[in-house]
């Protein structure tokens, strides 16, 4: 495919568990502390920066902060709420399908909206699948989710085998930013163990305890975003706790 996703696949592939440190370009009000921030994570091993957010995002910004974080030397992919945030600084940008959305705008519409300009951009496109577990959260409330009970994997791993059916590499499990409770471990791990899909799991993930266990059930990338604007120094101890899980 391209040289962000042979980054991640020679990663997983040698066992490590990978971390996404999530920004929200929105919520960035000051480049000095957001150069100082990055850095922390890319010492603390963070593999990768995902820039993105449901609500308020000008383009503008999309491009300030994806040029600041390129400077890290770490591969920055577009975590897109829609095309405002698409930046031509990005490597790549997750080309998603909200799987579970009941609105067609996000099951096709946008992507026909958002290809020519990822064309235009040069963007590498990482084909996800996107699943929205819970209801209180923007990213629910924007996308306009269908709810997936958290007692019943075995509807998210329906999901993930259509995924993997029509194509897509990666499987983003997601719980929302700032969720009450992160995905349910059982979901990475029934994924993880009946496809060939690139689990990525976020939201609502605030310990390395947390993280551990998510990690060790199955999810390859972890995402982190709130806990990182929040609170770097135990955002550093989230990333050392995932890179101690290897994986099989
Ligand atoms: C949201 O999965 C990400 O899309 C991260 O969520 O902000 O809760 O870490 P948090």
């Amino acid at each position: 495919m391209g040289k962000v996703h042979d980054y991640i696949m020679s990663k997983i592939n040698s066992g490590e568990k990978l971390h996404f440190t999530l920004i929200d370009p929105e919520k960035v009000k000051d480049v000095i502390k957001l150069e100082e921030t990055s850095e922390k994570m890319v010492e603390a091993g963070t593999d990768a920066f995902l820039i993105g957010g449901s609500l308020g995002i000008i383009h503008e910004e999309a491009d300030l902060v994806a040029q600041v974080l390129k400077k890290r030397g770490k591969p920055v992919i577009i975590f897109p709420g829609n095309v405002n945030c698409l930046t031509r600084y990005a490597d790549a940008a997750l080309f998603m399908v909200l799987m579970n959305s009941l609105e067609s705008y996000y099951l096709m519409q946008i992507q026909v909206i958002a290809a020519p300009i990822v064309a235009k951009y040069g963007l590498e496109t990482l084909p996800t699948g996107y699943i929205v577990i819970d209801q209180d959260t923007a990213v629910a409330h924007i996308g306009r989710t269908h709810p997936i009970p958290r007692n019943k994997p075995e509807i998210v791993l329906a999901y993930a085998m259509a995924a993997q059916m029509l194509g897509l590499k990666y499987i983003y499990l997601e719980a929302g930013s700032g969720a009450q409770q992160p995905v349910p471990p059982e979901f990475p791990q029934i994924v993880k163990k009946h496809t060939d899909l690139v689990v990525i799991v976020g939201g609502g993930i605030r310990s390395p305890d947390v993280a551990r266990k998510i990690a060790e059930a199955g999810a390859d990338i972890i995402v982190t975003g709130t806990i990182v604007e929040k609170d770097p120094e135990l955002a550093t101890k989230i990333i050392k706790a995932i890179k101690e899980v290897k994986s099989g």
